[in-house]
């Protein structure tokens, strides 16, 4: 009797910290897409020094400073509609393994936008609507390119990135 309870109090934190290993992260991606902050670095996140250069794409977005890694990681979360105006999507630049699924996610600022592929990978519909969502799985390597169509003039593009090796997934 003892014996089990021991056994099964030393799988029981086994579980306790695994699981909090995972909130730890989950927290992290929470993080980055709850508040309502400028920055595209984010606590967890850390700039990739291998990016594209992207052909002079970001030359006119706002708040891009470098591609965000998101490597590792089954989900991605982007905000649609981020800074004072709501013109950005927030971070625009991520670097993803091969096989993640980018979420937009709405922030009801700025408008009606959408998320338009240039090459045509992918399209979602208009929304203004906070906690609209749009998602994407990339499982093709590659830059992807991709606009809000009503404010393209004004620099609300981003890219995702995906990296070959799909690593750690
Ligand atoms: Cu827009």
């Amino acid at each position: 009797m003892t014996e089990e309870f021991i056994n099964y109090s030393r799988r029981t934190v086994f579980r306790i910290l695994g699981a909090t290993a995972v909130s730890t992260a989950l927290a992290g991606c929470l993080g980055d897409s709850g508040e309502e902050t400028d920055t595209t670095r984010t606590p967890d996140g850390r700039y990739v020094d291998s990016a594209p250069d992207y052909d002079g794409w970001f030359d006119d977005v706002s708040n891009y400073s470098g591609t965000v890694d998101r490597r590792g990681q089954d989900e991605v979360i982007v905000r649609v509609g981020a800074r004072e105006q709501g013109m950005a999507f927030a971070p625009p630049a991520v670097m993803v393994s091969l096989g993640t699924t980018v979420v937009w996610e709405w922030t009801g600022n700025g408008g009606t936008h959408n998320v338009v592929a240039q090459n045509s990978e992918f399209e979602s519909e208009y929304s203004s609507s906070d906690g609209y969502t749009f998602e994407y799985t990339f499982d093709g390597e590659g830059v992807y390119k991709y606009v809000c169509e009503p404010h393209r003039s004004t620099g609300m593009k981003g890219a995702v990135t995906v990296e070959s090796q799909g690593g750690g997934v």
